[in-house]
């Protein structure tokens, strides 16, 4: 199921009236962009797409656990995706071989703790999607999410104020197929930022 509108971007705000968002503003903005599995709920998932020239994306999310046991997220899953990386710091859900998903706690992945890595994008993200994703958790499984293509510098799930300085330094290409990595030109540029360790 793939929600490929820019409108899922507005999901988490209040910047486009119930008329522009059709079913998701009938739900609500709490509920419209989330998946269940489980005891597992996903609200929210959004990637960072890679910075021009780039393949490395990012991925994002609210998981909250609302079982009594605790799990475990193990894949991300993607034919798109070459090769994924579980990147945590000391406070945020550090776990051999994936992020802890404690039970009755909401883990939050973000820029500034545990995250995903998604290395050698195949396919041009283009911002203001949606991209597929399979997570794989360890007890509960596997659900297939569309997670929102945000700016390379997002703050945030549905970053407005990036996504619009996106499209300013982009303007006149965002609806323009094809993809600047789709045209034979393989880049491989897998530098991670400075802060963005391995996780030990
Ligand atoms: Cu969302």
């Amino acid at each position: 199921m793939m929600i490929e509108r820019r409108d899922l971007l507005a999901a988490g705000t209040a910047l486009l009236g119930g008329a522009a968002l059709g079913l998701l503003a009938l739900q609500g903005p709490a509920h419209a962009h989330e998946y269940d599995l489980g005891k597992l709920k996903i609200e929210h998932p959004w990637v960072r797409a890679p910075k021009d020239g780039q393949t490395t994306a990012y991925f994002y999310a609210f998981i909250h656990n609302n079982g009594d046991t605790p799990d475990k997220l193990i894949a991300v899953k993607s034919p798109n995706v070459g090769k994924t990386e579980f990147h945590a710091d000391e406070k945020h859900g550090l776990s051999p071989g994936g992020i802890a998903i404690p039970a009755k706690k909401q883990t939050t992945l973000a820029p500034d703790g545990a995250h995903v890595v998604l290395f050698d994008i195949k396919k041009f993200l283009q911002v203001g999607w949606g991209f597929e994703l399979v997570l794989v958790f360890e007890k509960a499984g596997e659900v297939t999410i569309d997670a929102a293509i945000d700016a390379p510098d997002a703050k945030h799930a549905h970053d407005a104020e990036a996504l619009e300085r996106w499209e300013k330094a982009h303007a006149g290409a965002t609806d323009a197929a094809p993809a600047p990595a789709a045209g034979g030109h393989e880049h491989h540029h897998h530098h991670a930022p400075a802060n963005d360790q391995q996780p030990k």
